[in-house]
């Protein structure tokens, strides 16, 4: 069954013109794209998106790296859309993370980690109404 996610390509990213090489590595593996928009998070959008991280010691920076300029949102739909999507992004922290990855391949440090995907149903929900 059709399902969807979100996707963030971060600051990161957005900067070093990573986003069509990004986005074209889910459309390679059979993702539709149903909507796309650039934005510049506000300090509030971004308190709400990362709410669940709220007491980490880590939300300021966190807070700071996603405002700190644009990104792009994408809504992408294909069957098991959520969990091949955080397969495609690979480890939270780019060292972590496989070659072949996005993160493995692009990401800098943990914060600056290139992208962002929805880890669930209730958090693509909670995240696409902050954004789009
Ligand atoms: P992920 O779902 O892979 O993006 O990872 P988390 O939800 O655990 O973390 C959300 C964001 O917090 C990550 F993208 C990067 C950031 N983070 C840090 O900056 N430091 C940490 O120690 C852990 C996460």
């Amino acid at each position: 069954m059709t399902e969807q996610t979100l996707i963030i390509v971060k600051p990161d990213a957005v900067k070093r013109t990573l986003v069509e090489e990004i986005l074209s590595r889910f459309k390679k593996k059979g993702f539709a794209i149903s909507k796309q928009k650039m934005l510049n998070f506000t300090t509030e959008m971004a308190k709400e998106f990362y709410s669940a991280h709220s007491s980490k010691p880590f939300f300021d920076e966190l807070v700071s790296f996603i405002t700190s300029g644009d990104v792009v949102a994408a809504i992408i739909e294909r069957d098991n859309a959520v969990s091949l999507t955080r397969e495609i992004i690979g480890n939270t922290n780019p060292k972590e993370a496989s070659a072949g990855t996005i993160r493995g391949d692009f990401g800098i440090s943990i914060t600056e980690n290139s992208i962002h995907a929805s880890d669930s149903r209730e958090s693509f929900d909670k995240e696409v109404n902050v954004i789009f």
